[in-house]
């Protein structure tokens, strides 16, 4: 398939993955985006099923990128995903696509982005990214998506308080999964609160829908809120606004990686023990040396 080759290329820089990306770009920036975090088995990849039935129901197609399935929380995951995704294996509607490249060239967001990019440039209607919610990494994935949905369970005691710290404010949308178990009303109540407590600059209040992902129960409210969070943005002038705001940080980021990747090739680990011993023996400043190495001029 020319999509799993045109993702292979770019995943492990494959000459001319640049020129494919640079090729790609004109054609992608019409697909959804849609990111789902959530702690490790608080239903994300259920979640996701549920929702891409539902919008190949509505006949868009789907793509679906399952972000760091084999991360120490979630060791078996990528079977599991593997297995339950085989119910999409006869439908050329939904692409799914594993990424478990933690620490690989240019960082998980990039690749992920790289790979977005590829999908919505095949003509995939909805891209859903299912990513564990622990990280800056996954702070960075979410800034790809149109729209964020945090998943949160009952009975995790102070998740809430505990995923406050970083996915609280990129939350566009809560979901309380496994609404069939006690508490549900409790997680409610604590957003409700912490929501209280600070409005957003965009002016949104994040909507709560409870679903039970195991059997489909609130897809429908959560592809309604999705939409609804769309629609806002639209009304209010604010899609360009938020997407301009992300790609002030992609371009950081991307510029970050490519500067380091050019100190890198001036810099290989001979030199770089030589010049650490230099400036642990004083022989040499640090601060010089780093203009040096960025002019290109350091020897
Ligand atoms: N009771 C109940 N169980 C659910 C619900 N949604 C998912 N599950 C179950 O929870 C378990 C974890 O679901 P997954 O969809 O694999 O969770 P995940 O967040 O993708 O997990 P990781 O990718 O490993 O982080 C599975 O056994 C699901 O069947 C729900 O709404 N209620
Ligand atoms: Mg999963």
């Amino acid at each position: 398939m020319a999509l799993a080759r045109a993702i292979s290329a770019i995943e492990n820089r494959t000459y001319g993955w640049a020129e494919l990306l640079k090729a790609l770009f004109p054609h992608t920036g019409k697909a959804r985006i849609i990111g789902l975090t959530g702690a490790p088995g608080s239903g994300k990849s259920t979640l996701v099923d549920q929702l891409a039935k539902h919008y190949r129901k509505q006949n868009y197609t789907v793509g679906i990128i399952a972000v760091d399935p084999t991360s120490p929380y979630t060791g078996g995951a990528i079977l599991g995903d593997r297995i339950r995704m085989q119910d999409h294996h006869a439908d050329p509607g939904i692409y799914i696509r594993s990424m478990a490249t933690r620490g690989s060239l240019g960082g998980l967001a990039r690749a992920t982005a790289d790979v977005a990019t590829v999908i919505d440039a095949s003509g995939r209607d909805r891209i859903l990214i299912e990513t564990v919610g622990v990280g800056q990494d996954e702070v960075d994935i979410v800034r790809l998506a149109d729209v964020t949905v945090v998943i949160l369970v009952p009975g995790m005691g102070d998740d809430v308080q505990t995923i406050k710290a970083g996915i609280m404010e990129i939350a566009d949308i809560f979901v309380i999964n496994k609404s069939d178990r006690e508490g549900a009303e409790r997680v409610e109540r604590e957003i409700r609160a912490l929501q209280s407590l600070a409005t957003r600059n965009d002016g949104w209040t994040p909507p709560v829908v409870k679903t039970v992902a195991s059997n489909g129960i609130g897809t429908k409210e959560l592809a309604d809120a999705i939409a609804g969070y769309e629609a806002y943005l639209k009304r209010e002038n604010l899609a360009l606004k938020k997407n301009v705001e992300n790609w002030q940080q992609r371009l950081i980021e991307m510029l970050r990686d490519a500067m380091l990747e050019k100190a890198r090739a001036q810099m290989d680990g001979a030199n770089l023990e030589r010049y650490a011993a230099e400036v642990a023996e004083h022989k040499r400043d640090p601060y010089t040396l780093v203009e040096e190495i960025v002019r290109g001029t350091a020897g």
